[in-house]
């Protein structure tokens, strides 16, 4: 049976190619295999009574599914022991994760949200991990403290996600392209299945959660009309509409097909005083990095999301990424709107 090319040998045959460190690739190893793990669990459900709620909140305040629990520790037991990481910071925790002292410190920043769009999980919804890897500063000594990990997305290294849809998929990126994985469940291997990902500069297809529209920007409330208003309208074109409830699922249906995902800042958001619905560190920078690596754009409505500078692990942002023309004139209607 032929296997096709792993996920594991992609990685080794990019560090030949652009001298990434043997570190750097053993480190995408263990983040691989607790991806497994967690497609694993996220597999079985109920079946193995890890659906519903753990009874505890995280730092946003939101209530956590037992799978968020399971998954944010999955991530961090394979990827805290090789030495590779210097610390890690997840959705799930309020503070950095320092690593056991057992444990030698590498010099990599690890940052994710190990089950993004779990509110998916118990109506059977897809799901998924976000991952983003900073180098810590060369000259940085002891422990990691909050502001080594406040580095602009511009500065990752590599993002990625493990998708845990009707197929498991990974998708990462090193700054070199977009290539995709399928895990191959006859012999547990993600395989090279979609190499070079390239997002269409046009689409016909947005995705927003319509239910606050009445909260939304002018800029944003002109742009969804005018997709709303068909052939008849403006855009002289029909659109369809997507909302999984997972930034990861509609993230990925936007490289495959093209499309423009929204989830803008609101007056309901500022009633909050957010900035957005959104995490800057473990869900916009990696998607960031990974839409514009396949041709796309990635913007707050005024500011490029990757040239943000950090103040807070947990900080959020407005996020409208996709289709490099569909961005384009979103931001000009921002810009008119100033
Ligand atoms: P809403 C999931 O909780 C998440 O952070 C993203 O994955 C998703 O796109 C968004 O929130 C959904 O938000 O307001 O539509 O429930």
């Amino acid at each position: 049976m032929p296997i096709g090319t792993t996920i594991t040998e992609y990685i080794i045959e990019e560090q030949r190619q652009i001298k990434t460190s043997g570190d750097f690739t053993s480190l995408i190893n263990d983040i691989v295999i607790a991806c497994k793990a967690i497609s694993s669990a996220v597999r079985y459900g109920s079946l193995v009574g890890v659906l519903g709620t753990a009874d505890t909140e995280n730092i946003q305040g939101e209530t956590q599914k037992k799978l968020d629990v399971i998954s944010n520790s999955l991530f961090i037991k394979r990827n805290e022991w090789a030495g590779h990481v210097a610390a890690m910071a997840s959705e799930e925790m309020a503070d950095v994760y320092h690593l056991p002292s057992q444990y030698p410190r590498g010099k990599y920043l690890l940052v994710f949200d190990p089950l993004d769009g779990s509110t998916n999980t118990d109506v059977n919804g897809p799901v998924g991990t976000i991952f983003s890897i900073l180098r810590r500063a060369r000259d940085a000594v002891g422990e990691p403290t909050e502001d080594d990990f406040m580095q602009p997305g511009d500065r990752q290294v590599c993002a990625g996600y493990a998708l845990y849809g009707p197929s498991s998929m990974m998708v990462l990126t090193t700054g070199h392209g977009v290539n995709g994985f399928t895990l191959d469940q006859r012999i547990g291997e993600y395989i090279l299945t979609n190499p070079n990902m390239q997002i269409p500069e046009d689409t016909q297809e947005f995705s927003i959660n319509t239910a606050y529209l009445r909260f939304w920007d002018p800029p944003v409330r002109r742009y969804i009309d005018e997709c709303l208003a068909g052939r008849e309208g403006p855009r002289r074109k029909d659109f369809n509409m997507r909302w999984t409830g997972a930034m990861i699922a509609d993230v990925h249906r936007v490289l495959m097909r093209g499309g423009v995902f929204l989830y803008p800042i609101d007056r309901k958001l500022r009633a909050k005083n957010q900035e957005g619905k959104l995490r800057l560190m473990y869900e916009a920078n990696p998607m960031g990095f990974i839409v514009e690596q396949a041709g796309g754009l990635a913007t707050t409505g005024t500011q490029r999301i990757m040239e943000l500078q950090p103040t807070g692990l947990h900080q959020r942002c407005p996020v409208i990424l996709g289709s490099r023309n569909e961005v384009e004139r979103i931001i000009s209607y921002h810009l008119e709107a100033q």
